[in-house]
């Protein structure tokens, strides 16, 4: 029998789901994973790309989903690589970030939940943890993990055992938690 779930998560990406399902696990909901490649908009907005991504997400599954979309707002370069922080990781990555770099490192981790199920409007759940980017890159972890330090930590999230506690992602999951939790009593 196929195992039921209460949520799906649509992404490319493994280590987000795999964060995800922990959790959301705390907050007693079950999260299974819908490995897809979603069609991101280009824009200058998390909103509107996250929207776009969910409607995109309940289309191809048909069933109660969500999805994330992540981006990293580094101040002194004017928030970029914000909405193109998939590209630009895929591209010039952690390295080529460093090189940008002098002594004002401080940098913001967005992240945005957007479920949509068969009601077709996505409802969307936003937030950050400021940090700063480290010096060099650390092992371990993985996407930016090896240089973003949040809040006021002296470690990366590489090198943090308690990452999904303090994480963009574990607040957005815990408002749209929040959120579910209540709409289903
Ligand atoms: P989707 O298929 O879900 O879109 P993605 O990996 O393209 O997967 P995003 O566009 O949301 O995801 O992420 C933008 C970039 O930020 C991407 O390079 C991710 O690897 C990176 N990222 C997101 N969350 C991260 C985290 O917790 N730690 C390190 N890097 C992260």
């Amino acid at each position: 029998m196929p195992k039921s779930y209460d949520m799906l998560f649509a992404s490319s990406n493994t280590h987000k789901y795999e964060e995800a399902e922990k959790i959301l696990a705390e907050f007693d909901i079950e999260l299974g994973f819908f490995q897809t490649e979603l069609i991101e908009i280009q824009d200058d907005s998390l909103s509107k790309i996250a929207s776009q991504k969910a409607l995109n997400a309940y289309e191809k599954c048909k069933k109660p989903v969500i999805i994330e979309d992540d981006g990293l707002f580094i101040n002194s370069l004017s928030g970029f690589p914000g909405p193109y922080s998939s590209y630009i990781f895929d591209t010039i990555g952690n390295n080529g970030i460093l090189k940008l770099l002098g002594d004002n490192r401080d940098a913001q981790f967005v992240a945005i939940i957007a479920f949509c199920d068969s009601s077709n409007e996505p409802t969307l759940f936003e937030s950050s943890v400021a940090g700063t980017i480290s010096k060099n890159i650390q092992d371990g972890g993985w996407g930016y993990d090896p240089i973003f330090i949040p809040g006021k930590q002296n470690k990366t999230y590489a090198e943090l055992d308690n990452k999904n506690k303090l994480s963009h992602r574990y607040e957005s999951l815990k408002k749209f938690a929040i959120w579910f939790n209540n709409k289903l009593v």
